[in-house]
C-alpha cells in the first residue's frame, strides 16, 4: 500500500483528522501536542538563488531538525515558506545524500568507493601540484560555481581558488545578465524598489516573470495592490499561474517584448502623456528617442510583431501612463533572449517616460544588490608569492601567452571563460588546457547548455571534483565527490537581490555524516597543499564557520540594518533602513551623465544601439519555439529529486497546445520525442491551451530516477547583453526551437 492510500485509510477510519492547513493530526491529539519549549529554535535562511531568500525558523529536538517555518519577523517572509522550503527537513535527512568523500574508479563507471577526507584531499593536492609543475602555472585548474548556495561565506570557494594562485574561472551568469547591463546603461545601476511597496501601485505589469511560482511571497503585494484598485497585467507567452491572477493576460509572441514596449511608448507619446518634467530635468536623449518612435514605431507594427491587438496595446498603454504610480516588474525569463537586453531597455524607457522612476509604488523592478555590502572575507584571498597568472585578454580560443605574462607579473589575473558556453570554452581552452575542473554550488550537466557538448568537454578533463549533496549528473561525470553541508549544518548570513531583509543562518545541527562546509573544505585542501608543498596555498587551515560568518560584518552593514552587532539577528532578520522604499528617489542616477539615459553612449560604445531600439529575435531553426522555464516544485536541479517532492511532481511533461497535438497525432499522455539539432529528449505530453500553438513547454528539473535533461535541447547562443557588468554575455535560453513527434 502506498503511503498516500495508507493515510487515506486512516482518515476514513477516523483515526486521523485533516486540519484546514492540510496537516494531519491524530484524533486524540487535542491536548496541545506542540509546545515550543520542547524545541531548540534556530534562525536560518534559504540560501537558494531565489527572489524570496526566506528567513526561516528551525525547530530542533535531540539534535534533529523536526520542522521549519517562515520567520514571522520579516514582513516579507511573513511566517510562510514555499513548498520547497517546507521540504527542507527531507533534504537534510534524505537517504540519497552524499555521505562521505568518494572516488569513482573510471569516470562514469559507477564504481564509487568511499575514501577518507585525507585520501581525497591528498589526491587533489597532488594533482594540482603536478599540473602546476607541468604548466608552470595553475591556469589548468578551473572553477565553475554559480548559485547552489548564495550564503556569503560560500564565496570562500572563489577564495580557495585565489589562495592557490591564478586559475581559470567560468565567469558570468546564466540568470539575469542582459537585464543587468540594460539597467546599468539606463540608470547606472540595477536597483529596484522594495517589493513591499508594490501594494501602493495603481497599475502593475508583470512582464515575463512568474512570481506565483518563483516568488510566492511577492504575490501578497500584488493582491494587496489589486484590492486597493490597481489593475494587474501579466505578459507571458504562456498562460501561467501568475497570468491567471491578473486582470489582463497578454500572451505575445516570444521575444517580441521590445516591440510591444515601444508600441506602448509610441502611443503614450501620441497622447501627450509623457512626464515632461522628468524627461527634461532628469533624463538625457528623450527627444532623440521620441524621434525614433515617430519614425520607426507604430502601434500597428507592435501589434503585428507581438500578436497583441493594436487597440489593446493602446488601452493598456494609456491606462499605464495615467495611473500614478505605475510599475513594471521585469522578469528574468523575458531577458534570456538574443534581444533581451534591448527589450529591457525599451521597458525601462516606458517606465521612465511616464514619470514612474524614483516613485514609491512605481519603478522598473528588476533586482538590486544594496544589502550585499559584506566584507567578503572568505572570498578575498591572496595568491601565494611567485604565482604566475594570466595577462591581458584571452585569445579567440582562450589561449594564454606565458611569455607575455612573465614580463608583467604585477598585472597577473585569473583566466576568464564564459560560463554560458562552458562546454565550448572547456573544449577550446589552450596553453594550458583546462585539466582539472572544480565544480561547487553548480550543476553544469543540468544547468549549463548543450549537454552532449558538455559530455565531450568533460571527456577532455584530467580530473573533475564535485562538491555536492546529491549524486547529480555532474557527480556521475566526476572522479571525486566531496560531501557538503546543508544550510542547517553551518553558519552564514544571507541577503536577497529582491527584498531588503538580511538573515542570519545559524548552525542548527551537527554536520550530517562526514559533510563539511565549503570553507572547511578549502581549509582542508590548504592543509594538504602546504604539507606536500609548503607555501603553495594561503588559505587558513583551521576554520570555525561561526567566526568566519562574523568576519563578514562591518559598520556599513550594521548601520544599514540598524543593528549594533550580528548577534542582534538572532532575534530575527533585519530590514535595510533605506531613505525611501523607492529606488532612485533622489533622481541621482549613476550613469555617466548623472541622469536617466534614453540615449546611452556607453551602450553604443559596447556595440549596441545608443537608443532603446527594437532588436530582432533569433531566427527559428526548427518548427516550434521551445521554452524551458522554472518549476514550482524545484529550484533548478534542486528539490525535484526528493521523494517528498515526487508526491507532487513525479515526471516531466512537455506541454503543448491541442491544435499542435492534433496536427502531430499526439494524444494526452502519449510518449513523445522532442528533438532539434542539439539533441533529443523523450517524455510524456500534456495537452493544454495555456501554451500557444507554436510552442513546446517543459520545465527544467532533475529527477533522481529518470534520464531527463532539458539541456539536451538548449544550445549556448548568447543574449545581446551581460558582458559589461558580469564579464560574459547572458544566454538565450528561451530562443530555442524544436520539433515533436510520437515516440
Ligand atoms: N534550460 C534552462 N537552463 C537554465 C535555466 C532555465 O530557465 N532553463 N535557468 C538558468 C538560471 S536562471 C540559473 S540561476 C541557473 C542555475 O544553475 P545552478 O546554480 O547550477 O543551479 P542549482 O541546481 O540551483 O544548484 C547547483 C548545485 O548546487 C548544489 N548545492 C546546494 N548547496 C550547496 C552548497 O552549500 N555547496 C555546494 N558545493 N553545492 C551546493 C545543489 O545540490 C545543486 O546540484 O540555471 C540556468 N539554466
Ligand atoms: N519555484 C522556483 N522558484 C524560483 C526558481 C525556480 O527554479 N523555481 N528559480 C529562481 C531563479 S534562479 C530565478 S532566475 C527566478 C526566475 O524567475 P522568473 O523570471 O519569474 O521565472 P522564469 O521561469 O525564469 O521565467 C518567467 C517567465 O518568462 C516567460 N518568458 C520566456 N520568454 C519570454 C518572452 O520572450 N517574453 C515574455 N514576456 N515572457 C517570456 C516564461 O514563459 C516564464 O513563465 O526565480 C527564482 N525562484
Ligand atoms: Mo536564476
Amino acid at each position: 500500500m502506498s503511503r498516500r492510500s495508507f493515510l487515506k485509510g486512516l482518515i476514513a477510519s477516523g483515526a486521523l483528522a485533516t486540519l484546514p492547513c492540510g496537516l494531519l493530526m491524530p484524533r486524540n491529539a487535542s491536548a496541545a501536542p506542540f509546545n515550543k519549549a520542547d524545541f531548540q529554535i534556530f534562525r536560518n535562511a534559504c540560501p537558494r538563488n531565489c527572489y524570496d531568500t526566506c528567513s526561516i525558523v528551525t525547530y530542533v529536538r535531540d539534535g534533529v531538525v523536526k520542522f521549519v517555518e517562515g520567520a514571522p519577523e520579516s514582513t516579507y517572509t511573513a511566517g510562510g515558506l514555499c513548498v520547497k522550503g517546507y521540504a527542507y527537513p527531507r533534504r537534510v535527512y534524505s537517504p540519497d545524500r552524499i555521505k562521505y568523500p568518494m572516488v569513482q574508479d573510471g569516470r562514469g563507471s559507477g564504481n564509487w568507493r568511499r575514501v577518507s577526507w585525507d585520501e581525497a584531499m591528498e589526491r587533489i593536492a597532488r594533482k594540482l601540484l603536478e599540473i602546476k609543475e607541468k604548466d608552470g602555472n595553475l591556469l589548468g585548474l578551473a572553477l565553475t560555481k554559480y548559485s547552489g548556495n548564495f550564503g556569503i561565506t560560500n564565496y570562500g570557494v572563489e577564495g580557495m581558488m585565489s589562495s592557490l594562485g591564478y586559475t581559470t574561472r567560468l565567469v558570468g551568469t546564466p540568470c539575469w545578465p542582459a537585464g543587468i547591463d540594460a539597467q546599468n546603461y539606463d540608470l547606472g545601476d540595477m536597483w529596484c524598489n522594495d517589493p513591499e511597496d508594490m501594494e501602493k501601485s495603481r497599475y502593475v505589469i508583470i512582464w515575463g516573470a512568474n512570481p506565483a511560482w518563483c516568488s510566492v511571497h511577492s504575490m501578497k503585494y500584488v493582491y494587496a495592490a489589486r484590492e486597493r484598485g490597481a489593475k494587474i497585467v501579466v505578459i507571458d507567452p504562456v498562460l501561467t499561474q501568475t497570468s491567471t491572477k491578473g486582470d489582463v493576460a497578454w500572451q505575445p509572441e516570444t521575444g517580441s517584448d521590445g516591440a510591444l514596449a515601444l508600441g506602448m511608448a509610441r502611443h503614450v507619446l501620441d497622447l501627450g502623456l509623457v512626464d515632461r518634467d522628468f524627461v527634461a530635468s532628469n533624463a538625457v536623449g528623450f527627444e532623440e528617442f521620441a524621434t525614433y518612435l515617430r519614425s520607426s514605431v507604430t502601434v500597428e507594427w507592435a501589434a503585428e510583431k507581438s500578436g497583441i491587438p493594436a487597440d489593446e496595446i493602446r488601452r493598456v498603454a494609456e491606462e499605464f501612463a495615467t495611473a500614478k504610480p505605475a510599475t513594471i516588474w521585469i522578469g528574468y525569463g523575458m531577458q534570456r533572449h538574443v534581444n533581451g537586453g534591448a527589450a529591457v531597455r525599451a521597458i525601462d524607457a516606458l517606465v521612465a517616460m511616464t514619470g514612474n522612476v524614483g516613485k514609491v509604488g512605481g519603478g522598473a523592478r528588476y533586482g538590486h544588490l544594496q544589502t550585499w555590502g559584506f566584507n567578503y572575507h572568505a572570498m578575498i584571498q591572496k595568491a601565494p608569492a611567485g604565482s604566475i597568472g594570466f595577462v591581458g585578454k584571452a585569445g579567440p580560443k582562450g589561449e594564454f601567452d606565458v611569455t607575455a605574462g612573465a614580463a608583467a607579473t604585477a598585472a597577473y589575473t585569473d583566466r576568464a571563460l564564459n560560463i554560458n558556453k562552458t562546454a565550448q570554452e572547456l573544449l577550446d581552452a589552450q596553453n594550458p588546457p583546462v585539466r582539472v575542473l572544480w565544480s561547487s554550488c553548480k550543476n553544469p550537466f543540468a544547468q549549463d547548455f548543450d549537454r552532449n557538448k558538455m559530455e565531450k568537454a568533460f571527456n577532455k578533463l584530467e580530473m573533475v571534483v564535485s562538491v555536492e549533496q546529491f549524486f547529480t549528473e555532474t557527480v556521475r561525470h566526476s572522479d571525486i565527490v566531496l560531501p557538503v553541508t546543508t544550510l542547517f549544518e553551518e553558519w552564514t548570513v544571507n541577503a536577497s537581490y529582491w527584498h531588503y531583509w538580511v538573515s542570519l543562518n545559524e548552525q542548527a545541527i551537527a554536520p550530517m555524516h562526514e559533510a563539511k562546509s565549503n570553507i572547511e573544505i578549502a581549509a582542508l585542501l590548504s592543509k594538504h597543499m602546504n604539507r606536500l608543498s609548503p607555501g603553495s596555498c594561503t588559505y587558513p587551515q583551521d576554520i570555525d564557520t561561526r567566526e568566519w560568518m562574523e568576519k563578514e560584518f562591518n559598520k556599513g552593514v550594521y548601520e544599514l540594518l540598524g543593528i549594533n552587532h550580528w548577534q542582534d539577528l538572532r532575534k530575527g532578520p533585519a530590514k535595510a533602513k533605506m531613505p525611501s522604499s523607492a529606488s532612485w528617489s533622489d533622481r541621482k542616477f549613476k550613469t555617466p551623465s548623472g541622469k536617466y539615459e534614453f540615449r546611452s553612449d556607453l551602450c553604443a560604445s559596447h556595440g549596441h544601439k545608443a537608443l532603446p531600439e527594437y532588436k530582432e529575435g533569433r531566427k527559428p531553426y526548427a518548427p516550434y519555439r521551445l521554452l524551458t522555464p522554472h518549476s514550482k516544485f524545484a529550484i533548478h536541479s534542486q528539490f525535484a529529486n526528493l521523494d517528498w517532492m515526487e508526491e507532487f511532481q513525479k515526471e516531466p511533461f512537455v506541454y503543448l497546445n491541442p491544435a499542435l497535438a492534433g496536427a502531430k497525432g499526439i494524444a494526452d499522455l502519449d510518449t513523445v520525442r522532442v528533438f532539434n539539432p542539439t539533441g533529443e529528449v523523450k517524455l510524456r505530453a500534456k495537452i493544454t491551451d495555456t501554451v500557444p500553438g507554436d510552442c513546446l513547454l517543459m520545465y527544467e528539473a532533475w529527477f533522481r530516477k529518470l534520464n531527463f535533461n532539458v539541456q539536451n535541447l538548449v544550445d549556448d547562443e548568447s543574449a545581446d547583453m551581460g558582458a559589461y557588468k558580469t564579464g560574459a554575455p547572458g544566454v538565450a535560453i528561451h530562443d530555442q526551437f524544436a520539433d515533436v513527434a510520437r515516440a
